[in-house]
């Protein structure tokens, strides 16, 4: 290791994404080897005392399901009004087993749950800021009145939600760290080397477990 080990503390906070049922294997959209990421994140979190967790949150016929577009499928990218989306299988229905977190994450002291996508017409892979780049998710308040300084992203997946979520956090002031062996790619065209140079560009830190104190 190059430098001592961070020890987390008042003003850091582990962010959790999406790891839920539906980005498992045998989920609905399903990320390669999803469920590994679940003992690292567990561990990291009894190092945290800040740990918020977000949850995928769609309507049913949600705009990203290719479902809802005539002729399209998933991985089609369509228009829409705020700008290109790709489309996915129907996933993480409010309400659903899919949308539930993994029954063996283990963050009782987890003190928010963030819920996003829950807007018909707009997807939200960003924990802060809906797809049509206006919509706030209310994060960026509840970190900053909290004093919450530097947010730690893991979970699902790297390349959408923990990208999107990291690039947000970079740019509404916050430092912004992804623990990468608490992660896994979708690596859909080329999304997870983009997503890494996207957050490396960005002053994103790449970290990996054993960069925290545990
Ligand atoms: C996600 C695609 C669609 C994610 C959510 O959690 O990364 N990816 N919805
Ligand atoms: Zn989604």
């Amino acid at each position: 290791m190059a430098s001592a080990p961070i020890v987390p503390g008042e003003r850091d906070v582990l962010v959790i994404v999406d790891v839920q049922n539906g980005f498992m294997p045998g989920g609905s959209l399903p990320v390669p080897e999803g469920d590994r990421v679940v003992p690292v994140v567990n561990r990291l979190a009894r190092a945290f005392r800040h740990v918020i967790v977000t949850q995928d949150w769609h309507t049913p016929g949600h705009v990203s399901f290719a479902s809802s577009h005539r002729g399209k499928k998933p991985f089609d990218t369509i228009e829409l009004p705020y700008g290109p989306q790709i489309l996915w299988p129907d996933h993480c229905v409010q309400g659903t087993v899919d949308a539930d977190l993994h029954k063996d994450l283990a963050v009782p002291h987890a003190s928010l749950i963030i819920r996003k996508g829950y807007r018909p017409q707009v997807d939200s892979y960003s924990a802060f800021l809906e797809a049509d780049r206006t919509t706030m998710t209310g994060l960026s308040g509840y970190l900053r009145e909290r004093g919450l300084a530097h947010a730690y992203f893991v979970g699902l997946a790297t390349d959408f939600c923990v990208a999107w979520s990291a690039l947000d956090a970079k740019r509404a002031g916050f430092q912004a760290s992804v623990i990468e062996d608490a992660t896994r790619a979708i690596d859909t065209a080329g999304s997870r080397a983009r997503a890494w140079a996207d957050m490396t560009a960005a002053g994103v830190a790449r970290l990996t477990s054993s960069d925290i104190a545990l």
